[in-house]
């Protein structure tokens, strides 16, 4: 089997802790982070390659090793490499954290002997990515797959499945009605003692003879440790464990581990497992939404989100609205700037909703055209809770357009958007009609007042969006600008905001990757600049070094031209201005904030929370869209000012840990520089970030049961002793919840609370709720903990569809094929206690498929095939309605090689016997 090397080490020494699973030791060992970045790489290819061959296009398999911008590009989608980045991060940060928080728990790691446990982990994790790519809920799946691989991982490096000499991975660790194997009793006795410079031959004969299966110890402590007589051990130094009698381990975490002589072998099966999993997910969800959980589509990647204020006073407002979405769906549909999902939100008050999220443009376009307007009128509007609900559902990294003309009636959630802002790295930008700055003449009582516009403007400017206050006849105008240029994927290169009165000089680089550059700036009697590298200077929009330029409003947009090297824009006005350039580039960068683990095994967490001010602190940041670009600086550049602190670069091929001696204190972007062959290039954090002192965690289980409370610890820590600590606790579905109000730190500098949240009984199975626990000082420093949690309603039905041949007529011969042809019709049906059949659908063959309802059983699903006798066989795939998936192979010459199904029923044609295949495996692995 070849093994793949992923290029990227990437991650392995900022977040993958050492000992327990596959680690990171000297030499060519795999860890998690690569075993499970080269099986999403497979998998995304053979998907990529699936959906080739389904549209009759061309597919080319990138050159090994694989990495994100070739699968990318051989997918069709270069512009997807972002998204596809962070879906593999994300996956994998999952994965990782798995060591961190679940460090000592032996059925994470299949220590101990825990096979059940460890299987019920996948096996569940497994049924709720499932539901969650069934309900389009991608990000949570992401989180579920990282914490099923890990278990399925370390299996074969933890258990003696590899000693025993099996080269295939245990297919009935992703079922749930199978036995796992032969494993060891209790009492049995599996290992005997050896020195730690040999180990090879430490599992008792009988145990290799029997095939029995058992797995190491592990513990930390010898005292509280529980190996029962005779057991193996984990092995290495931190587990103390092996120096019990029987002495010595059995892990093959690493090239030098107990049984390293085996990682590769291990680390394959790892692999290959891995594979199979994903193949397994795949076919419950479908390739293409496979490839949307793998942040990968067709077009731009993005979401195209519209928050609405659909009450009385907006007709206007929607009218733009409905023009300039009719104008994006017409114009960008089928082009590489469409987008990956529409998300629509109305809201007035006190209604928010209902929510609307499609892939299909035209969905978006109905639902758009039946906005209308009704209900709120001359009050303020629950914009606040409008922008929550398009937060939570967007995906990362997404741009928001809200539209209103009133104040929000929901202020109080403003600490919870801007947290939520920070958590995701989403753009939002406001169109404000009827403010009073747009709208002089009328003195309406529903005007905007400037106090009111200062909450859109503050989540603007965290987001590294707009707040555009416009006339209703200037609306179209200013959305079809603002939204062009989110749609054409565009980078950040600058963005600032600067008091009233204040003069400054920015500078910003445009580099030969970028094709567009565009200086956006809002605010009144601004006055501006430009110089370019060649040292031109330009102070109005006529001139060489502006192609076109609007002004709408409050807000003025520049078209340079593009010429590559440092660029000045000097500005100043008597009124508060805010500046942004974006430019057209493949080269982007993520970051994340992340922190050392105080677990025994070391390595990075990302943050869910702000970062600690004043102390040491870690970014990671990856670089998407090329390949060959190098990192050279990341500062933390104050927001409304120009000081910075520097980080030291900790490079690691694709990813880098980045570390602050201190993190500033204020708001503050991050800011990036490298270089790609010649060119320098720069970019900037659209999002605004803030540290605190206060931190605040939380921890709690993945999935949430409707109808049973759901408890959700969280620990605040200060340095401060009495503080008397404010809570606020939001969640995106409406939940009930109960929680502390306030909280008083104790000695010790922490104090400890609990939220419950209630989701009611008729909740989807697989949607997923985004809760925020706030907690802030009396002074006013606040923090905040951003947690996603899946739905899930407990599964009863474990078995797939089978398939049942109803007739087979052929004629084949052996010569000629194509004057003949062979036919048959089978029933896919999901037993009287199954879910029912949700999908067939044609996997290989070149016949003609057709499938329809059952008349006599609402859970089966007829089909019927005919194909030219050139293509013999075809396979079919069947889903039920929780994705258990069965594959059916059928040909007209072979013989019924696995009647697992019920017995072939077949209507003999009058002349020849036929030989039918009939085959029913769990996908691709036969046993
Ligand atoms: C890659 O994926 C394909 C399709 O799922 C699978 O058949 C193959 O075994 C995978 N290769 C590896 C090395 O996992
Ligand atoms: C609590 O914070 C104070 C002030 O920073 C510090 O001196 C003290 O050591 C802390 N106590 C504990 C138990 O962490
Ligand atoms: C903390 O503050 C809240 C609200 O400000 C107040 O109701 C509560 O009594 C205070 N708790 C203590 C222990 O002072
Ligand atoms: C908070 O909970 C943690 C873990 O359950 C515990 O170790 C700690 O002592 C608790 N702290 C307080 C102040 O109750
Ligand atoms: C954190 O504490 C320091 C010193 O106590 C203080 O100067 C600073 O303003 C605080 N930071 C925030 C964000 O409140
Ligand atoms: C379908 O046709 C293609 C090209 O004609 C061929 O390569 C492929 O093997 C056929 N598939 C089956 C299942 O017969
Ligand atoms: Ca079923």
């Amino acid at each position: 089997m070849v093994l793949f090397w992923p290029a990227v080490l990437s991650l392995v020494l900022v977040l993958s802790p050492g000992a327990e699973g596959f680690g990171i030791l000297p030499g060519d060992s795999l860890n998690h982070l690569e075993i499970t970045e080269a099986a999403l790489l497979n998998a995304t290819v053979y998907t990529c390659r699936a959906v080739a061959q389904a549209e009759l296009t061309d597919f080319t398999f990138p050159a090994q090793p694989y990495t994100v911008e070739s699968v990318a590009k051989a997918c069709g989608a270069t512009p997807s490499a972002k998204t596809f980045s962070k879906a593999i991060t994300d996956i994998i940060i999952r994965n990782v954290r798995v060591d961190i928080r679940h460090a000592l728990n032996g059925s994470f790691h299949f220590d101990d002997e825990m096979f059940t446990g460890g299987r019920k982990i996948i096996t569940t994790e497994i049924l709720s990515i499932k539901a969650n790519n069934k309900n389009e809920s991608y990000e949570a799946a992401r989180e579920s797959l990282g914490k099923a691989l890990h278990p399925l991982q370390d299996y074969y490096s933890h258990s003696n499945w590899v000693e025993l000499g099996y080269t295939v991975p245990n297919v009935n660790l992703i079922r749930s009605d199978t036995s796992i194997g032969n494993i060891a009793a209790p009492t049995r006795a599996t290992c005997r003692s050896c020195n730690d410079d040999d180990c090879r031959n430490n599992i008792l004969e009988d145990i290799i003879r029997e095939k029995v299966i058992t797995s190491g110890y592990f513990s930390l402590a010898i005292i509280g440790a529980s190996k029962p007589p005779g057991k193996c051990s984990h092995g290495g130094k931190v587990d103390l464990t092996s120096t019990i009698e029987p002495k010595g381990g059995i892990n093959k975490d690493s090239l030098t581990s107990s049984h390293g002589h085996l990682h590769t072998q291990a680390a394959n099966l790892a692999i290959t497992a891995t594979s199979h999993l994903l193949e397994d997910i795949r076919g419950a969800a479908g390739d293409k939404q496979f490839l949307l959980m793998m942040g990968i589509s067709k077009g731009s990647s993005k979401a195209l989100c519209f928050v609405i204020d659909v009450s009385k006073s907006m007709s206007d407002e929607i009218d733009a609205v409905k023009t300039v979405t009719s104008n994006i769906v017409n114009t960008e549909v089928g082009t590489d700037n469409e987008p990956s999902v529409y998300i629509l939100v109305p809201f007035s008050d006190p209604d928010v909703g209902p929510l609307t999220k499609t892939t299909d443009p035209n969905a978006f376009k109905t639902a758009i055209d039946n906005l209308s307007p009704s209900g709120g009128g001359d009050v303020p509007e629950k914009s606040l809770s409008g922008l929550q609900l398009g937060l939570t559902t967007a995906p990362s990294n997404s741009e928001i357009f809200l539209f209103t003309d009133a104040p929000a009636s929901d202020q109080h959630l403003k600490s919870t958007l801007i947290a939520l802002i920070e958590r995701t790295q989403t753009v939002v930008n406001f169109l404000i009609t009827d403010s009073v700055n747009t709208n002089r003449r009328r003195r309406s009582t529903s005007q905007i007042s400037a106090a009111d516009v200062q909450v859109y403007r503050d989540l603007a400017q965290t987001s590294g969006g707009q707040a555009i206050e416009v006339s209703k006849f200037e609306l179209s105008a200013a959305t079809s600008i603002i939204t062009e240029a989110s749609i054409n994927s565009m980078v950040t290169l600058l963005q600032s905001a600067r008091s009233a009165g204040v003069t400054e000089t920015f500078s910003f680089i445009v580099d030969r990757s970028m094709t567009k550059v565009i200086v956006y700036m809002t605010g009144s009697s601004i006055s501006f600049t430009l110089t370019s590298p060649s040292g031109q200077t330009q102070s109005s929009t006529s001139g060489p070094l502006i192609e076109s330029s609007e002004l709408v409003g409050n807000f003025q947009t520049l078209r340079l031209d593009v010429q590559w090297g440092e660029w000045k824009l000097r500005l100043s006005s008597p009124n508060i201005y805010t500046v942004k350039v974006i430019g057209q580039s493949p080269i982007d960068f993520l970051v994340d904030f992340v922190e050392a683990s105080q677990g025994p095994f070391g390595g990075y967490d990302t943050l869910e929370t702000r970062p600690k001010v004043g102390v040491e602190g870690f970014i990671v940041v990856t670089l998407t869209g090329s390949s060959s670009a190098t990192l050279t600086v990341v500062d933390l550049v104050e927001a409304k000012g120009s000081n910075t602190v520097s980080g030291a670069i900790q490079a690691q091929e694709r990813n880098y840990l980045v570390k602050f001696a201190t993190i500033p204190a204020g708001q503050f972007v991050v800011r990036v520089k490298g270089t790609e062959g010649p060119s320098v290039f720069q970019r900037q954090s659209p999002t605004t970030f803030t540290a605190s002192n206060l931190t605040i965690s939380a921890t709690a289980d993945s999935l949430l049961t409707p109808g049973t409370p759901f408890v959700v610890p969280f620990t605040i820590t200060t340095s401060e002793v009495g503080v008397n600590i404010t809570i606020r606790v939001t969640n995106n579905r409406g939940f009930d919840s109960t929680f502390p109000t306030s909280l008083v730190i104790e000695s010790g500098n922490s104090t400890n609370g609990t939220v419950t949240l209630s989701a009611p009984l008729n909740t989807p199975s697989g949607s997923d709720v985004t809760l925020t626990i706030e907690a802030e000082t009396p002074e006013g420093d606040d923090n905040y903990v951003v947690q996603r949690f899946s739905v899930f309603n407990t599964v009863t039905d474990f078995s797939a569809p089978v398939c049942e041949l109803l007739s087979l007529q052929s004629n084949c011969s052996s010569v000629n094929c194509s004057q003949y042809m062979w036919s048959f019709s089978a029933r896919i049906s999901d037993g009287a206690d199954g879910t029912g059949v949700e999908r067939v659908t044609l996997k290989e063959g070149n016949g003609t498929f057709t499938t329809n309802p059952d008349p006599q059983n609402a859970k089966s699903t007829l089909v019927s095939y005919s194909s030219s006798c050139c293509s013999p066989s075809m396979q079919m795939l069947a889903v039920d309605k929780v994705g258990n998936v069965a594959t059916c192979t059928i040909s007209y010459n072979n013989i019924v090689t696995s009647p697992l199904s019920l017995a072939p029923k077949i209507t003999q044609p009058n002349f020849v016997l036929f030989l039918i295949s009939l085959t029913f495996v769990f996908f691709t692995l036969t046993k």
